[in-house]
Order: C-alpha cells, then structure tokens, then sequence
C-alpha cells in the first residue's frame, strides 16, 4: 500500500475542497428555502382565501455528498467538477409536496410554474405515464432565483408533487426496494404492482367523494393561463 504524505499543502487544500463543497451545497439550500417559501405562500392564501388546503404536507431534502458522488458515479462523469454536476445533477434540492387529490397536485403544478421567476426545464408526468412498477408522482425541475451578495443565482430544484396515497405507496416501495438490496421476489414485485392500482383506485374515489360532498365551486380555481405543456 502506498503511504500517503499528509503535508500542510494538503491539509489546506483538503479544507480548501470542504468549504467550497459546503458552499456548493448552500446554493441549494437557499433555492429550496425559495421553493418552500412559495408553496407555503400559496398553502396560505388558499386557507384564508377559499377555506381550503390542497397541500397535505411538504418535505424537502438536500442529497447527501455520499448521494451526489454515487450519482456522478452512476452516470459516468468523468472528472466530475463543480460545474460539471451542477450542470448533470439537477436534484440536489428536493422539495415533496404532497396533495390531497389528483386535482391538486396538477393545480399546485400550475400555481407553482407558471410564477415569473420560474423557469421550467423538465417536467414528467409520472402520473399520466406511470413507471413499470406502478409509480406514480409529477417531477418538475424548475430553477429559482437565489439573491446573494455577490449577485444572483439561477438553482435548480426537483419538486414532486403527488397525492397522499402515491405518497403511502412510494414510501413503502422505497423501503422494500432497501430491505432486499433491489432484488426484491417477484411475488413483491407483483403485490407491490397490485397495491399502486388500489392506491390509484382509492384516489379516484376519495376524490369523487369529494366533490360530491363539497360540489364542484372549488375547482372554479384556476391557475393564470397560458398552462405549461407537460410531457
Ligand atoms: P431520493 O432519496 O428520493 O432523492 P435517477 O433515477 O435519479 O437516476 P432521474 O431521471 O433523475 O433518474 O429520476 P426521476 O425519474 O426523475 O426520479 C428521481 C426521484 O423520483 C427519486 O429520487 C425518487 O425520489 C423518485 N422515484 C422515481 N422512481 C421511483 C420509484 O420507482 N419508486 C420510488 N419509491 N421513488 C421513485 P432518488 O434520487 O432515487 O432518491
């Protein structure tokens, strides 16, 4: 084994790495404390304005570097530098706002978009197009202004909306995948398939419960137009 040669120069260019690696890092905390700040403006005014609150909860997360660089890793950049993954990896900052209904994980999508210092760069619609496996979410990467001393800053930052039950359902299927190392039996594989139609079934009918409890005047809240297209 080589011995490595711990000298002042690499000491201070350790230390050097570490603080800009933190401020890297800070970039995306302040984009997320953005995000989280309009969501909860908008959660807000749609509880004193229409005595409703569409949004259930909301989480957000920053990767860790250990899930950073295994994501550099998995997607084979080679010679990773600062701008490089700021460039490639565009969830470091995760916002999770999760709705009631199905209605309002697109509405929150409209109000949340269309504001105009946001800018959308990928949206998918996991709930039109749900994954094999029977994911369902609606991922938006947008990018927020972040002001700082020495100017502004664009930040991108994945927000996932989805309903209480993909919620439930997400989570469990996070924990199985963990548990069995991704190599999940087949049986679960399949429960699991089974399990995100009952949960895409419940919130159908929680959803026309709904409406039919509280009739349709909710809905007449429509986000500003033009509606962004989503893929
Ligand atoms: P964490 O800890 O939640 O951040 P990727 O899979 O990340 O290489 P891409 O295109 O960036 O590719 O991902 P995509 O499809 O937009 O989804 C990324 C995130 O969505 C994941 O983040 C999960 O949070 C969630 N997600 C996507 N697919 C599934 C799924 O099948 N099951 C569950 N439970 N969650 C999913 P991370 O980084 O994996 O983890």
């Amino acid at each position: 084994m080589t011995a490595i040669q711990v000298t002042e120069t690499t000491i201070s260019e350790a230390k050097e790495l570490r603080d800009e690696f933190q401020r890297f890092l800070r970039e995306y905390e302040f984009g997320m404390r953005e995000v989280e700040t309009k969501i909860s403006i908008l959660r807000d005014e749609f509880t004193h304005d229409h005595s409703y609150n569409p949004i259930e909860h909301v989480k957000s997360r920053l990767k860790s570097p250990d899930s950073i660089v295994e994501k550099v890793a998995r997607r084979g950049i080679e010679d990773p530098d600062f701008d490089t993954i700021r460039e490639q990896i565009t969830d470091i900052a995760g916002v999770r706002v999760t709705c009631s209904f199905v209605a309002d994980v697109y509405l929150l999508f409209d109000l949340l978009t269309q504001q105009d210092d946001i800018t959308v760069r990928i949206v998918k619609d996991y709930i039109a197009n749900p994954k094999p496996n029977g994911y369902k979410s609606l991922h938006a990467i947008i990018e927020v202004p972040v002001f700082l001393s020495t100017g502004p800053l664009s930040i991108p930052v994945e927000v996932q909306f989805r309903t209480i039950a993909m919620d439930f359902w997400a989570s469990l299927e996070h924990k199985i995948y963990y548990k069995f190392s991704n190599q999940v039996p087949g049986h679960l594989v399949a429960s699991l398939s089974d399990a995100a139609e009952a949960a895409a079934e419940l919130d159908t009918r929680m959803e026309r419960l709904h409406r039919e409890a509280h009739g349709v005047a909710r809905r007449q809240i429509e986000p500003p137009s033009p509606r962004i297209m989503k893929v």
